[in-house]
């Protein structure tokens, strides 16, 4: 396939990037997918869910839960309200003439609406929610990942000022000078979010922040410039990648969640390095340590969440149209679920990003933005959520 001719205008210079860093793509990847499958089928730890991971009687098999047309092209976070309503970020990073949104599904009617239009950026004209949570203090958290428009520090964590109605009041940035915005938490009193890209020579960083609700009160806080990175009293640690042969993807830390316990995972998009931040007496956190780090297994990590039900990590592959989880208590790394290439018309993965547990499903949104060395070979016409039941 050309990659080349799924972008247009702004998506340019991404696209010369990626096809620089492709060149041996082309030709590796029609093995890839024939071989990851095989691979990840292969590893160890729960060897009984592995072997029917892939097979069409699994009950971890997804199934369609909602496919949106074109004005939700590249669909990305999930979160939900108390009461089961869903939201659901949608930058459009593959048809901008649709306004990049935040949408809600209602839990009592099942209809999807327009919840709020995110704000675009003064520089790029362009939003691009990505990361989303609903806090505690009723207003939605989403990171506005502006680093496929421009990688100059547009990226900005982002505020929906939500009444008691629940209707959205106005949308504010609480954080700037982002690289790459990605996941984004919110636990007690602070925003804790990822940044994928540091774009420092010698190193393939990312990292992950925390900042104090009270910093923002009067304005957004401004994190230094990464070359200061190791000054910046927000960052609580960096993860690095590996880039691996094929895909020769540098981005790192992606999804971020918590366990009930205050730990924080996270995990490199770029080499599926999976890290944990534990969480101090003091309320600080150790720097991140590696919890598994095998791209045979797992090339890629995506978005990430807690099943408190089983003590899970539940992790998604994008590389592979994958889901795995982390086993907390035995230490392990088990497959739920993978799939070969597809448009997802079915309910099979395309390009898996954010997972959420709701209730005793497991939604997963399918970004289906095709980079190179992923099974997804094309963005297609077919944009979905899957569920799958867990156990
Ligand atoms: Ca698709
Ligand atoms: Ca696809």
């Amino acid at each position: 396939m050309n990659y080349s001719r799924h972008l247009k205008g702004k998506y340019t210079d991404i696209l010369h990037c990626a096809l620089d860093k492709a060149k041996t793509w082309r030709i590796l990847a029609s093995a890839l997918a024939v071989a990851g499958a095989a691979a990840v089928a292969g590893c160890s730890g729960g060897a009984g869910e592995h072997a029917s991971a892939s097979r069409a009687d699994s009950p971890y098999k997804p199934t369609l839960f909602k496919r949106f047309g074109d004005n939700v092209n590249v669909p990305d976070g999930l979160t939900q309200d108390k009461e089961g309503n869903i939201y659901l970020s949608v930058p459009n990073y593959v048809n901008t003439s649709y306004p990049a949104a935040i949408l809600r599904r209602s839990k009592e009617t099942g209809n999807w609406s327009i919840f709020v239009q995110a704000l675009v950026h003064p520089d790029t004209k362009l939003a691009a929610p990505m990361g989303i949570e609903l806090a505690e203090d009723g207003n939605i958290y989403y990171c506005d990942n502006q680093y496929f428009f421009n990688k100059d520090y547009k990226s900005r964590l982002m505020r929906v000022v939500i009444d008691k109605n629940g209707e959205p009041l106005r949308i504010e940035p609480v954080v700037e000078n982002i690289r790459l915005a990605n996941a984004v938490r919110v636990r007690g009193d602070s925003v804790y979010f990822t940044d994928t890209f540091f774009d420092v020579p010698g190193k393939n960083l990312g990292g992950v922040y925390r900042v104090p609700i009270s910093a923002f009160k009067n304005g957004p806080v401004r994190l230094l410039p990464k070359e200061q990175a190791e000054k910046d009293p927000y960052l609580l640690g960096t993860t690095e990648t590996q880039a691996l042969p094929v895909r020769n993807d540098t981005a790192a830390a992606d999804g971020m969640c918590f366990d009930s316990a205050g730990n924080i995972y996270t995990g490199n998009f770029g080499d599926g390095h999976f890290y944990i931040l534990k969480a101090k007496s003091d309320g600080n956190y150790e720097k991140p340590q590696t919890l598994f780090q095998d791209p045979k297994v797992l090339p890629s990590i995506d978005g990430i969440c807690y099943y408190a039900k089983k003590n899970w990590i539940i992790i998604t592959d994008s590389q592979n149209n994958a889901v795995h989880y982390w086993d907390i208590k035995a230490g392990k790394l088990g497959l739920l679920w993978v799939n070969d290439d597809t448009d997802g018309a079915d309910g099979l993965l395309d390009q898996p990003c954010e997972p959420m547990v709701w209730g005793d499903k497991l939604l997963i949104v399918n970004f289906d933005w095709a980079f190179p060395g992923l099974k997804n070979s094309k963005n297609d016409e077919v944009h979905t959520l899957s569920v799958i039941n867990l156990p």
